[in-house]
């Protein structure tokens, strides 16, 4: 494998530790690989050129650790860290994994529930800050329904912006700098998950007391699952200010969250979405929330890691080739001519410019029989990808 594609920390790639962690279990089977500790996890990411880290509270502190093991662990891990130059751009909770979340946290019908919910994310959000980290994500796991005669939605509503918006104070009255980023998905485990979509999340952080401060999670998967185009909810969140985070990964559409390396589906869609981040000069993380297929060992799990950073790689590539590929901006200036006889409609309302447009005639039909080109574009682009232009 050639060298121009290997990962290096400027090029920001990060892994959560439940991701390289991942031991193969699904709902069918047990462990395949045998468990590494998370200060070996992040000898492993140091080892195939990552850059950061991220983790939920329970990843790196088991739920019911005694402090010595706590201590114990925090040890080896920021030891793993120093000696690799790994770093920490994320934290999280894990609201899901124990059964007191069997029906939702921030929106659970139990006010025992939702405190504890509150007080284990000002824990976690403790822990995170004490490795430096600067965006929070929540992703709602639990937050959601079986039967909708169990919870009311606009209730779980109220709930969810009430615990936000508690914990926004809680972070400034810490001093902490964390942003907050939400990650929608749209079902699993839960038959249906409540804000099931990056542009759900977009509306609800505006009805939020501290929306400057809240963001989105995009995440490849559960926008396949819900049958949608990624790149259009990223470029919205992008245009809203509010892309704080990325969760890297693929699967095919209609299928459950698979998880897979990023590309191992779906290469021209990773093409548009790694030109759409590198032409904006996207800032944050490229967090890859993936797992090696359950086929692997370890050096199976290092070229899944290594693969999902060397595709993005070549992909930034390729977004460079098609700004320079003289045959393919031509087209894209064609298509995009404006020979400026429209510059008087163009703009903000006046009542003098809606009395112009509504006299002026147009020729419908010289318009729309002009072929707009889009199979050449598109077969160019195809060729580019493939390698063969
Ligand atoms: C999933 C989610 C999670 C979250 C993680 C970080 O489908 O399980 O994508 O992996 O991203 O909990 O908040
Ligand atoms: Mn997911
Ligand atoms: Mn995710």
């Amino acid at each position: 494998m050639s060298d121009k594609y290997t990962p290096k920390p400027e090029h920001k790639f990060t892994f959560g530790l439940w991701t390289v962690g991942n031991t193969g279990h699904d709902a069918f089977g047990g462990d395949v690989r045998p468990k590494l500790s998370p200060a070996e996890l992040v000898y492993l990411l140091g080892e195939v050129g990552a850059y950061g880290v991220n983790f939920h509270d329970n990843d790196l502190i088991p739920i019911d650790a005694t402090p010595g093991e706590r201590a114990a662990i925090l040890k080896a891990f920021k030891k793993a860290l120093s000696d690799t130059g790994v770093v920490v751009p994320m934290a999280t909770t894990n609201l899901f994994a124990d059964p007191i979340f069997k029906d939702g946290a921030f929106t659970s019908n139990d006010a025992k529930v939702r405190a504890y919910t509150l007080q284990k994310t000002m824990n976690a959000m403790d822990l995170g800050a004490e490795f430096g980290a600067e965006v929070y994500v929540f992703w709602g796991g639990r937050e959601g329904i079986e039967s909708d005669a169990t919870k009311d939605p606009v209730e779980s509503l109220k709930r969810f912006r009430e615990a936000l918006n508690f914990l926004c104070d809680y972070s400034i009255d810490q001093g902490y700098s964390y942003k907050f980023a939400l990650e929608a998905k749209p079902n699993e485990p839960r038959g249906d998950m409540y804000l099931p979509t990056t542009g759900a999340y977009l509306g609800f952080i505006a009805t939020l007391d501290h929306p400057e401060m809240v963001g989105v999670n995009p995440e490849v998967a559960h926008e396949h699952m819900a049958g949608l185009n990624f790149l259009h909810a990223v470029a919205q969140a992008y245009e809203a200010g509010k892309l704080f985070h990325i969760d890297l990964n693929d699967q095919n559409y209609a299928r459950f969250d698979q998880d897979w390396r990023f590309g191992a589906q779906n290469l021209k869609q990773a093409f548009y979405l790694v030109k759409f981040l590198e032409d904006v000069g996207y800032e944050g993380s490229r967090h890859y929330d993936a797992h090696a297929y359950r086929t692997e060992d370890y050096q199976g799990v290092k070229d899944f890691a290594l693969g999902c950073m060397r595709t993005y790689l070549i992909m930034k590539e390729k977004a460079e080739q098609f700004k320079q590929d003289a045959e393919i901006q031509a087209l894209i200036a064609e298509i995009n001519a404006d020979d400026g006889s429209m510059d008087t409609f163009k703009g903000a309302y006046s009542a003098d410019k809606a009395a112009a447009l509504k006299a002026h005639s147009f020729d419908r039909v010289a318009i729309a029989s002009r072929g707009l080109k889009y199979e050449k574009l598109d077969q160019m682009v195809n060729e580019l990808i493939l390698g063969v232009s």
